[in-house]
């Protein structure tokens, strides 16, 4: 599998569960948009067969390599940022990972009755990317006592291994110059976007400026049988800036980044 292929994949099974971002693709597109994205984002589980350090070969695999490391402290997640060696145009790819020794005992238990169900070779190939959830459905207690702590922990063990989300590069967008006019055209069209510390997420001093949409919801059916909406995935839109003459900032901005995960809460 090349990284067209692994991207084309991906794509679809994101707008299943977010049919947002297939209607705001088309929105632009029918404005004659050609959209490149700038990058995808992962959520996983450390000490899991699927932590960060077992998918990084795959990503390696598929042409990437890691330039970045991030922390954040408060939601207890680290991540990685990668791109492609070889092709300047593939999205760059962002993998976060929770800490699940920093949650107390009771959310740890609950996530390794989760990683116990997992293969122990999980990490084999590269469409463990949009496998989903890799245990049977958690009960609805579970989620709740997950979210109390951890809303990241919540979504993934609903959601498990997916995109989260895609990121739609504004600098190649040519009818809507900056995030100002992204913003305002998604909400005339009725999208709730994630407002947590500003629309905005960052400032071109920081070189990055974000922002997304507010997690689509989804019916899902936990174990007891009952059915609630949860958030699935959202849609970002990310400016980049010169840090020299010609040369884009290509990183990620922990203070950004840690409003940017709000968009699955459940708001
Ligand atoms: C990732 C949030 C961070 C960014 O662009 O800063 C991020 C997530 O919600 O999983 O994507
Ligand atoms: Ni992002």
């Amino acid at each position: 599998m090349n990284h067209h292929q692994f991207f084309d994949r991906l794509w679809h099974d994101y707008v299943d569960i977010t049919p947002q971002a297939e209607a705001i693709q088309q929105l632009f597109v029918e404005r004659g948009e050609q959209l490149i994205n700038d990058h995808v984002a992962f959520r996983t589980l450390a000490d899991s067969p699927v932590e960060l350090k077992r998918l990084q070969p795959l990503l390696e695999q598929l042409g990437y390599r890691a330039y970045g490391q991030y922390r954040f402290e408060s939601k207890k997640l680290h991540a990685r940022a990668y791109m492609h060696e070889q092709d300047e145009t593939a999205p760059k790819i962002f993998l976060s990972e929770l800490e699940i020794d920093k949650l107390s005992d009771k959310v740890q238990a609950i996530l390794h009755t989760y990683i116990a169900q997992i293969p122990r070779d999980a990490a084999s190939s590269p469409d463990i990317f949009w496998r989903g959830r890799l245990w049977a459905m958690p009960t609805h207690e579970a989620y709740r006592a997950l979210r109390d702590e951890s809303e990241y922990a919540a979504w993934l063990s609903v959601l498990g291994l997916r995109a989260n989300h895609f990121t739609v590069s504004v600098n190649h967008l040519e009818t809507l110059p900056n995030l100002k006019a992204v913003n305002h055209l998604l909400k005339e069209k009725g999208y709730a976007l994630n407002d947590v510390g500003g629309e905005i997420k960052g400032s071109p001093k920081l070189l990055l400026e974000q922002s997304s949409t507010l997690a689509d919801r989804i019916a899902v059916t936990f174990a007891e049988g009952e059915t609630h909406r949860v958030p699935s995935c959202f849609y970002e839109f990310a400016l980049r800036y010169e840090e020299s003459p010609g040369k884009l900032f290509q990183g990620f901005i922990e203070g950004n980044a840690d409003k940017i995960f709000e968009s699955t809460h459940s708001h």
